[in-house]
Parts: C-alpha cells; sequence; structure tokens
C-alpha cells in the first residue's frame, strides 16, 4: 500500500517537474525538497529523462539569457560606439574650426607682420637712400671745393709761370731792340750825309740829317752845304716837309730869339710860317731861344744839346 503511494507521489513530481507552473513565479518549480528520499531508485530512475529535459530546458533559457544579455551589451556598446564616433566627429570638427581659425590667424599675423617688416624694410631703405644722397652730396661739395683750390691753386702758378716767362722774354726783347736800335743808330750815323735824303719842294731842297748836332755845329753843316737851317715860307712848305720825315725825331730848325723876344732866321728875316704846339713858345726860365720840329710842331727849347736837323738850299 505504501509502494503505491510513493508512486503516486512521484508521478505527481514528474508532472509537476514536466508540466508544472508556479502561478506566482511563472517558472517551473519542483516541489519535491529532497527527492532521493522522498523518490524511490525507481522513480528516480522514472524521472531521470524528464530531469535531463528540464536541465537541457534550463540550459537553454540560461543560453537565451545569455545571448539576449550579450546582444543587449553589444547594442549598448554598439551605441555608445555610435556615441563615441558622433562626439569625436564633433570634436574633430571643433578641432578642425579650431585649427582653421588658428590657421586663418597665424596666417593674417604672418601677413601682418610680413607687411610690418615690408613697411619697415621701405622705410629703411628710404633712410638709407636719404643719407646715401647726403653723403653723396657732401662729397661732391668736398670734391668741388678741393678741385676748385687746386684749380685756383694751379691758375695762380699757372700765370706766376706765365708771369716770370713773359718778363724773361721782355728781357730779351728788351735788350734785343736796345742792341738792334743801337746798330741802327751807329749805322746811320756811320752813313755819308750825301746818301740821306734831299727833299724837293717848289724851288727850295730840304736836306734831312739824322745825325745828331750842336745848333751851331747844325748851322755849321748847312752853311757848308750852301744854305742854312730850314724855316718855312708857308703851311704847304711845311707839310710836305714833315709828311717826309720821321715826326717823333727831334730836329733843329733856323730860327733864333732875338733881344725883341721875336724869332727871326739867320738872315734875320720875321714873318716865316710857324706851327707852334699848344701852349709854346713858353720860354721857360728866359732860356729857351732856338726852335726844334718834333711831332710835326715847333717847340721853343734851350739851345744847348744834340738833336738830328734840317738844312733848306736853293740848290744842290
Ligand atoms: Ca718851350
Amino acid at each position: 500500500m505504501c509502494g503505491l503511494r510513493t508512486c503516486f507521489l512521484c508521478l505527481v513530481v514528474a508532472f509537476c517537474l514536466l508540466f508544472g507552473v508556479s502561478h506566482a513565479t511563472n517558472e517551473s518549480v519542483c516541489v519535491l525538497s529532497d527527492a532521493p528520499q522522498q523518490c524511490s531508485a525507481f522513480c528516480l530512475g522514472a524521472l531521470h529523462p524528464l530531469c535531463d529535459q528540464y536541465a537541457k530546458s534550463k540550459q537553454k533559457e540560461e543560453i537565451v539569457k545569455m545571448i539576449a544579455e550579450s546582444r543587449a551589451e553589444q547594442m549598448e556598446l554598439v551605441n555608445d560606439m555610435v556615441k563615441l564616433t558622433a562626439d569625436s566627429r564633433t570634436e574633430q570638427k571643433k578641432l578642425a574650426n579650431h585649427s582653421q581659425e588658428a590657421m586663418e590667424k597665424l596666417i593674417a599675423d604672418s601677413q601682418a607682420e610680413q607687411k610690418e617688416l615690408v613697411n619697415r624694410s621701405q622705410e629703411e631703405m628710404v633712410k638709407m637712400i636719404a643719407d646715401s644722397r647726403t653723403e653723396q652730396k657732401e662729397a661732391m661739395v668736398k670734391l668741388i671745393a678741393d678741385s676748385r683750390t687746386e684749380q685756383k691753386e694751379a691758375m695762380v702758378k699757372l700765370i706766376a709761370d706765365s708771369q716770370a716767362e713773359q718778363k724773361k722774354l721782355l728781357n730779351v726783347l728788351a735788350a734785343n731792340i736796345t742792341s738792334t736800335a743801337s746798330k741802327l743808330e751807329s749805322t746811320l750815323q756811320e752813313m755819308p750825309s750825301t746818301l740821306l735824303p734831299v727833299l724837293h719842294i717848289g724851288s727850295r731842297y730840304y736836306f734831312i740829317e739824322y745825325k745828331e748836332k750842336s745848333m751851331t755845329d747844325a748851322e755849321k753843316t748847312c752853311r757848308e752845304k750852301g744854305g742854312q737851317l730850314a724855316t718855312f715860307g708857308n703851311e704847304d712848305e711845311f707839310e710836305a716837309v714833315t709828311r717826309n720825315v720821321n715826326i717823333y725825331t727831334y730836329f733843329w730848325l733856323g730860327y733864333r730869339r732875338n733881344s725883341k723876344g721875336e724869332f727871326e732866321t739867320a738872315a734875320g728875316n720875321k714873318g716865316s710860317f710857324m706851327k707852334w704846339e699848344s701852349g709854346q713858345p713858353d720860354n721857360i726860365a728866359g732860356k729857351e731861344n732856338c726852335v726844334f720840329l718834333f711831332n710835326s710842331h715847333m717847340y721853343d727849347w734851350v739851345c744847348e744839346g744834340t738833336y738830328s736837323f734840317i738844312c733848306q738850299l736853293d740848290a744842290v
């Protein structure tokens, strides 16, 4: 009787295990608390397939649960990954924006620096050019001043040299002229009187003697030639003679002052043609009693001294 009751109980337990459901928890629960004691070996042998089935079912549930949890975790990971990616993109975008802004700022700064450098360089260049021009101007002014000084010194030296040379040449020239004049004078004095010019004017002949003699000797020479020292009957005779003589030679003429202060010829004639130089006769010191011809005019003069003379002849 007890065996039947135990068997029945085990069947109930098996039923419970296979199909029993706890309405309180919605899960299958074995109501046996001590199956080896409560079920006999027979019962356990009969229930063994059910227990395996249960264990497999339980394992399957565990696996399903694990898979579900794993999927949930994977989904969570995927979501995290998506969020992370989005954050990363935002960050990258931010970084890119920052980078662009920094780059733009860097470029702007660089351009500003370049501009400033160019401006500074331009200013320095302008200053350098200005300095250079000032230096060039100063150098040019100095060069011109030096050049002028040198030119002035050279000019002064040149003028001094030229003057010295001219002076030397003048001395040589003066010596030559003196020598030539001396020779000419000597030659002239040595010339025979017959070779000297004789002028035929109207009815008179005029003999021009360049050899210098005293008034007395000149008068004597003229007398020896058959004549006398020259006087002039009129202006035509006077001018005809002066045109034919060296006007810068002094010539004795045939006039003497008489006791009355009048000029007369050796024959005592007055009223001959006279052509006095302005201011003459002035008879300085009351001693100018003779007359000479110079530069086509007459002068009263002291009778001392030696000059050339002109004789007046009636025939030659
Ligand atoms: Ca005089």
